[in-house]
């Protein structure tokens, strides 16, 4: 049996998965594949097991949050060492993933967290810019999570994982918030987990449509915002 379980959050993903499926099974051929299928209404869950992944569905749409405390939650019942996290919309590359398990495996850090914003190893600064309303939701979260965590984290957002078996009861603890990787970020380091930003690049979403548009992207940037003021506020009680 493996240690490592990769899992994917899945709404809606029948046209990108194969391709994500396949890279994975390349790239990390002895992983256990799990897809979270979040009642989706296409044929996610078919394309998922005919591409040699196990699904657990969830039945109907319970949104992004629930969908990824499922799959560490999974992962911790399940005993494995080592638990990987990659998005349904080919946004993730597999060969990254492998480096961050591979960053985790040697006791590196608890967390690696795949980076758009931070650069070394190759990696240019600057060449992810963010345009629109996720410009100012950039920018406004990494002054906030800087504050809150008491270090830069320039890629907050991102859902591109590899975590340890420290690191899963932590996260498989259900979100309160629409903004379910800040959290966890606040989780970890209240956790004394380290976590590393690790530089990678990442594709635009392959096909079909982004759950994160307009007003829900706005609402996005709120919900992050206020949970960072909500666990400084708790953070302060706290310390009396
Ligand atoms: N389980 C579950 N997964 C979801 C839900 N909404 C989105 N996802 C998945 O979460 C991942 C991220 O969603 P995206 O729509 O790509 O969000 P994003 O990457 O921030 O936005 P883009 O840059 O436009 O791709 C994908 O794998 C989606 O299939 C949901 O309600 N439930
Ligand atoms: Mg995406």
């Amino acid at each position: 049996m493996s240690d490592t379980v990769v899992f994917i959050p899945a709404w809606n993903e029948e046209e990108n998965l194969p391709a994500v499926l396949d890279e994975l099974k390349a790239e990390l051929p002895d992983a256990h594949v799990v897809v979270v299928d979040d009642g989706s209404t296409d044929g996610t869950a078919a394309v998922a097991r005919e591409h040699g992944a196990e699904v657990v569905s969830l039945g109907s749409n319970r949104g992004l949050p629930i969908g990824i405390a499922t799959g560490y939650r999974w992962a911790f019942d399940h005993g494995y060492a080592f638990c990987g996290r990659v998005d349904a919309d080919g946004q993730h590359r597999a060969a990254d993933l492998s480096r961050l398990l591979a960053l985790v495996r040697a006791g590196a850090c608890d967390v690696a967290v795949g980076s758009r914003f931070v650069s070394g190893d190759g990696y240019e600064p600057y060449r992810y810019r963010p345009e629109g309303v996720r410009r100012l939701g950039t920018a406004l979260l990494r002054r906030a999570m800087r504050r809150v965590l008491g270090r830069p984290f320039a890629d907050a957002t991102s859902g591109l994982y590899a975590v340890n078996a420290a690191a899963l009861p932590v996260l498989a603890k259900q979100f309160a918030t629409e903004a379910p990787e800040v959290e966890a970020l606040i989780r970890l380091s209240d956790a004394g987990l380290r976590v590393e930003e690790v530089p990678v690049d990442m594709a635009p979403r392959a096909g079909g449509e982004s759950k994160l548009r307009g007003r829900k992207a706005l609402k996005v940037v709120f919900t992050v915002v206020a949970t960072l003021a909500a666990a400084r506020f708790l953070a302060s009680r706290r310390q009396g």
